[in-house]
């Protein structure tokens, strides 16, 4: 059975089952997080009197609308595309698009929800939103991409700007499609907009680091998690799930931190390599190949594959799941657990079901919400438009360091946000404390709009 909530939060999370029926993943998001704020309007009234909640809940603009292309064989296709500018107190939205073939408008919603207190606690002038479309990027030419991507943004650019609303990458979308939807923006628009993307190639535009940031930032977390109990990395057995993006560049922080990363996967099933995963090899497969992770024991003999095996039972001392929502459930948690996991850091976006969130808090042991953890991703995002805005470019180190600091301020901050509400080591409560405070201060501020 979930947690009770407040008195005065539960009729509006009534509210938002009724207002957005069938979008769970939308429900899970937002009742998480009004989970953690009942105390905060015993310190702040104010905010129930302007009915900040409320507001928060409800999305300032959605946009779904039809996206024709045509494929290789030269017959039309239409998929559906989404953009959810969910707030914009802090700053532009910000936020990236996914392309999967399970994008609804609940799963943009929920993503658009936690990506306003995940902006908010980077401290930067970000505000929340997030983009899609149910178009299944897999086994499609790179012709077809483009295709795609260039109808998709016939639409969305009318929607974003620089000073408007910047999308940037998520799964299914990296450098490639971000290229292809400049090129169109900037085509359609005739402007150079380097601030209206992020996520750009490092030759027009892009900031070192972004292609990394997301998986350094969230190992920068546990790092910062480990240190707060007076442990590290080095010797930690640990497992990451996906192959993309997020866990490629996790994998690589964890080996130079001194871990031992033993797992990754993908929708078709995982990997365990005992000596460690050979991450030139996954990223030869996945980056440049686009191959299936199965294909590493063509050429790493020892290792094995587990298809659509549970790849949390695979004993580790540190889990950082970083492949879609809900990949860890009540079950696998308390297997987690006992197979002496010991800190949880999440790259992905909501993957511990609610059930499985618990388990991990009654266990005390270090979890690290996607919110704060994954924020490293989104806060170099918004460093590329600094540096857009500065027409400059950073060095790979400088730009790492601020990461890193940015990802400690992070930390801290959800530190002690928990200690501050009476629940010292609850990450969930001090990442959407925190992250809700300092966007609510500036709803008071900005009235009601
Ligand atoms: P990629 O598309 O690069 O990689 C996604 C990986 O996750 C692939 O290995 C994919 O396997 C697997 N995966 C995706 N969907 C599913 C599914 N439904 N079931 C099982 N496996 C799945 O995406 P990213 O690495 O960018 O994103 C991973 C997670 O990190 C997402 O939750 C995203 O929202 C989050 N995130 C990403 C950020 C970024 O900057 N990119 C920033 C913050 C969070 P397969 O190839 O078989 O589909
Ligand atoms: O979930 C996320 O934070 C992202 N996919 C990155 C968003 C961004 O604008 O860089």
């Amino acid at each position: 059975m979930a947690q009770m909530l407040d008195e005065k939060l539960e009729p509006i999370f009534q509210e938002v089952l009724a207002r957005n029926p069938g979008e769970t993943e939308f429900h899970q998001a937002t009742r998480e997080v009004l989970e953690s704020l009942g105390p905060v309007l015993v310190k702040h009234p104010e905010f129930a009197h302007q009915r900040i909640i409320e507001r928060i809940c409800e999305p300032e603009r959605q946009i779904i609308f039809r996206v024709p292309w045509r494929d290789d064989k030269g017959v039309v296709q239409i998929n559906r595309g989404f953009r959810v500018e969910f707030n914009s107190a802090l700053g532009p939205y910000k936020g990236g698009l996914r392309f999967h073939p399970s994008v609804y408008l609940g799963i943009i919603k929920f993503l658009g929800f936690e990506q306003i207190f995940k902006n908010a606690l980077t401290g930067l002038p970000i505000g929340g939103g997030k983009g899609g479309s149910d178009f299944d990027p897999k086994g499609k030419s790179d012709d077809e991409i483009m295709s795609f991507c260039q109808s998709f943004m016939t639409e969305l650019y009318r929607h974003i700007g620089e000073h408007t609303d910047v999308p940037a990458g998520d799964i299914g979308v990296g450098g490639r499609e971000i290229g292809f939807m400049f090129g169109q923006y900037k085509r359609i628009t005739n402007r150079w907009e380097a601030g209206v993307l992020t996520g750009k190639g490092l030759d027009w535009g892009g900031s070192l680091v972004r292609t990394e940031a997301t998986g350094y930032g969230a190992t920068f977390f546990v790092d910062e998690m480990l240190k707060a109990r007076k442990d590290s990395f080095d010797g930690k057995i640990c497992s990451v799930s996906g192959s993309g993006n997020v866990a490629i560049y996790t994998i690589e922080k964890i080996h130079e931190l001194g871990g031992k990363v033993v797992t990754c996967s993908d929708s078709n099933g995982y990997i365990y390599d005992e000596k460690g995963i050979d991450l030139a090899l996954i990223q030869q497969l996945k980056e440049v190949e686009r191959r299936r992770i199965k294909d590493y024991i063509e050429y790493r003999k020892h290792a094995k594959y587990v298809a659509k095996g549970n790849i949390w039972e695979v004993p580790c001392q540190v889990a950082m799941p970083s492949a879609t929502q809900n990949e860890i459930n009540g079950a696998d948690a308390k297997i987690l657990v006992k197979n002496g996991c010991i800190a949880v850091g999440e790259g992905a976006n909501m993957p511990t079901t609610p059930e499985g969130v618990k388990v991990f808090l009654d266990a005390q042991i270090a979890y690290g919400p996607g919110k704060a953890a994954n924020a490293g991703g989104v806060a170099t995002s918004a460093l590329e438009m600094q540096q857009n805005a500065q027409r400059d470019s950073w060095t790979f180190d400088y730009t790492e360091k601020r990461l890193q600091e940015i990802m400690k301020n992070i930390h801290e901050l959800c530190y002690e946000t928990a200690v501050e509400y009476g629940t010292p080591g609850n990450y969930v409560n001090g990442a959407n404390i925190a992250g809700f405070i300092r966007v609510a201060k500036a709803m008071v501020a900005l009235g009601v709009v």
